[in-house]
């Protein structure tokens, strides 16, 4: 096992196409774990491995691997770029230590670099970037560095410099790199043995343009650091160690992001990427301990320090089924993990067996005996833990923050052609949700239609191809269409009843309500929960958990004067809580709602556990009819870059589709469009874009909030 301070977990992100497949590929080649360079284009990549993935030449799911590079270990994640699978990116990025982003020279900042950088910064992960591409007909290395000072609002610093730009036949063509710091030339081998890296020195007509720009890293550098502006001061050269020291300090601590080049394509400029990785991106010892709370006491805040003797915490980020059982990649925060020992999932109050450790290559993996803080691990043989469980030591308990993951936006009803094949549809889709947590999947007994859901047009072909070509299963797909939800339109305070006659007793209870729209989602610190045993009278709720990007769409809360009992509170509650899970009038999933308990009425006889349960019941369904309806669809924000000629058509046709243009501004020769519109209205957009500018424009979109549908929508579901 490495030392934690040689270790590096890292994840490759960027907008789709960027390159970080290939990126990984030269690097697993380099580092001596493969020994050849496969290639996207021929399906034969490390990282993409799976058969979709290779017909259609982008990443679908998040691979990881591991390999040395000098004397560190790195792990590494490989993530897709297309906006529909953007879960694979949030779940790497809270669990890794470090990035690299990617970006391609021609192209510049891309909509999805910026989502990325974003979900980058959310969870503080240190970057460095990759100027890829070096060799397009285009490229433009100070266009694509300005971008990312002003776009992604950072202080980039580079660190190599492109020798020429462009394709092969041209004069000036990419050829290596100016190393600022070593002051050397670097020139790239590009051959099947291992890729030698030649050092020589600077031509002379690119001197003083290198020597510029070392002055400049270094008066940015000087602002980090005290010694470092003295030295510069005495015009002392400033020796290689420091530099690389204080550049180190400063990524990791999210003021500067070291910019290299290159094409990886083309093998140039890879080795210094993992360099950079090894020296500036931090170690988990380099990062914060990992905070959680005590399960028994959510307000109690815990901390775990990333050291092999601190008691065990991890988080399960991914799950993924096989045949031979599903395996849990889980992060190692602190302590160490042993196969065959037996762990806690505080989230869920149960003990899981951990009978087998694994780590995983792309598509091999191999079994160790155990692992420790900072490292990633896969586990084979739990039953309880699903995607952003906290697993930990049964004597120290602790619950770290789970993972957020979007909402759906599009939907498609799928049907089994005969019923044995219900069977196995509802499970080969129990195993899809395992794996996905942005796919949903819901029977209606009554149609005996499924209808599943995911993030994009995609996501849905792609699971579609799963079920009917993977696990050859006979069902009719039908259109995609999109996923509403439904909120309620005002505040209403109802009192829901009982009076029943069961088995010959009579049941009575009264629940007081009231059922409110939020603005916006509900956040965890408004989450209460009610303590079994204990008299609720006076009593200040305690929050269930706090989770800073909770997704709860329905948030059921206890008023802060209620008299109720326990015994009555907590039934109560339990179905106002799954009420509010099983939908609204329409039968669309809730969102945006709170629902206060205000009170109740304890009848002397017959106000039992079920009593309250069916004026909970009761409070719900008059709460929801009183508050009305309001159906929500989803809006979708594009980003559109075309050529200046054709902005004309494809704003029009925007128009058309009911977008509101938000934003344009110019890139390049490309004007691009930010707007938002309805995903109703953006079925078939890429095909139709491509026809209105002669296939010149492209487009990315991604899910960007709920917002209420037009009435004559809503007027044909009533
Ligand atoms: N000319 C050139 N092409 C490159 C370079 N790097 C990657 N490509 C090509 O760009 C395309 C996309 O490369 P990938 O490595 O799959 O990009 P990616 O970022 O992994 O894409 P997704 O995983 O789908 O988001 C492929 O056709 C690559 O061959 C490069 O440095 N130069
Ligand atoms: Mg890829």
């Amino acid at each position: 096992m490495p030392d934690i301070h040689h270790l590096r977990n890292i994840g490759v992100i960027a907008h789709i196409d960027a390159g970080k497949t290939t990126v990984t590929e030269r690097m697993l080649f380099y580092s001596g774990f493969s020994h050849r360079v496969g290639a996207v284009d021929k399906g034969t990549t490390v990282t993409d491995f799976d058969p979709e993935e290779q017909e259609r030449g982008i990443t679908i799911n998040a691979a990881s691997v591991t390999f040395p590079w000098k004397d560190v270990e790195i792990n590494l994640i490989d993530t897709p770029g297309h906006v529909d699978f953007t879960a694979e990116v949030e779940r790497s990025l809270r669990v890794l230590d470090g990035g690299v982003v990617v970006f391609s020279a021609r192209e510049g900042v891309e909509a999805q670099s910026e989502t990325v950088w974003h979900q980058a910064d959310k969870y503080r992960v240190p970057r460095i970037a990759l100027i890829n591409k070096m060799d397009r007909e285009g490229a433009d290395f100070f266009g694509t560095l300005d971008e990312i000072r002003e776009r992604l609002n950072c202080k980039p610093i580079p660190v190599n410099l492109p020798i020429g730009a462009g394709p092969p036949h041209l004069k000036e063509a990419f050829r290596g790199l100016i190393d600022l710091i070593s002051m050397r030339m670097l020139t790239f081998v590009n051959d099947n043995k291992g890729g030698e890296v030649v050092e020589s020195e600077i031509p002379a007509e690119l001197h003083d343009e290198a020597e510029l720009w070392r002055n400049q890293m270094l008066d940015q550098l000087s602002m980090y650091n005290d010694a470092l502006t003295e030295i510069m001061l005495a015009e002392e050269p400033v020796p290689a160690e420091m530099i690389h020291r204080v550049l180190r300090e400063a990524t990791i601590h999210n003021l500067a992001v070291p910019v290299l080049c290159g094409s990886a394509l083309d093998g140039i400029g890879v080795q210094p990427v993992l360099d950079a990785v090894a020296m500036y991106l931090p170690s988990p010892a380099d990062v914060p301990p990992v905070e959680g709370t005590d399960p028994k006491k959510p307000d109690a805040k815990l901390v775990r320090k990333p050291d092999p003797d601190e008691p065990f915490c991890g988080l399960v980020f991914k799950i993924q089924a096989d045949r031979h059982g599903d395996l849990h990649y889980v992060r190692v925060y602190s302590g160490t993990l042993k196969a065959n020992s037996r762990v806690l999932n505080p989230g869920k109050d149960k003990k899981e067996n951990v009978p087998q450790l694994w780590r995983v290559q792309a598509d091999h993996r191999s079994q160790v005996d155990a692992v420790s803080a900072g490292d990633i691990i896969g586990i084979v043989g739990l039953r309880q833990s699903i995607t952003g469980d906290t697993l930990c030591s049964t004597q120290d308990p602790i619950l770290l923050e789970s993972i957020a993951f979007p909402e759906t936006v599009i939907s498609m009803a799928i049907e089994p052609e005969t019923s044995t094949e219900r069977k196995k549809l509802a499970d080969v889709l129990d195993m899809m949700k395992r794996q996905d947590p942005t796919f949903r999947a819901r029977e209606n007994e009554e149609t005996g239609q499924t209808l599943i859901s995911g993030m994009g047009e995609l996501h849905l072909e792609v699971i579609k191809h799963r079920l009917l070509r993977d696990y050859k299963l006979d069902v009719r797909v039908h259109k995609p269409r999109v996923s509403y939800r439904e909120t309620i339109e005002r505040l209403v305070e109802v009192a829901g009843e009982c009076h029943r006659n069961i088995a010959g007793q009579m049941l009575s209870a009264k629940v007081h309500i009231r059922m409110e729209p939020l603005e916006k989602r509900g956040t965890g610190s408004e989450l209460y929960r009610v303590q079994p045993g204990k008299a609720a009278s006076g009593e200040v709720p305690v929050p269930l958990f706090s989770q800073p990007h909770g997704t709860k769409p329905v948030v059921v809360i206890v008023g802060p004067n209620v008299s109720l009992p326990q015994e009555f509170l907590v039934p109560a509650v339990e179905v106002l809580t799954e009420q509010g899970e099983g939908g609204g009038s329409l039968g669309f999933p809730l969102m945006h709602v709170k629902i206060t308990v205000l009170g109740g009425e304890v009848h002397e006889t017959g106000s039992t556990d079920l009593a309250f349960r069916y004026a909970a019941g009761d409070a719900f369904e008059k709460g929801l009819r009183a508050a009305g309806i309001v159906l929500l669809e989803p809006i979708m924000r594009l980003e559109v870059t075309v050529p200046d000629e054709h902005v004309g058509d494809i704003v029009g046709d925007l128009q058309q589709r009911r977008a509101i243009i938000t934003r344009t501004h110019t890139r390049g020769r490309n004007t691009v469009i930010e707007a938002q519109a309805p995903l109703a209205n953006l079925f078939g957009y890429s095909s139709a874009m491509r026809g209105l500018s002669q296939g010149r424009a492209t487009c990315t979109m991604e899910p960007h909030s709920y917002g209420p549908a037009p009435e004559q929508v809503l007027e044909g579901f009533m």
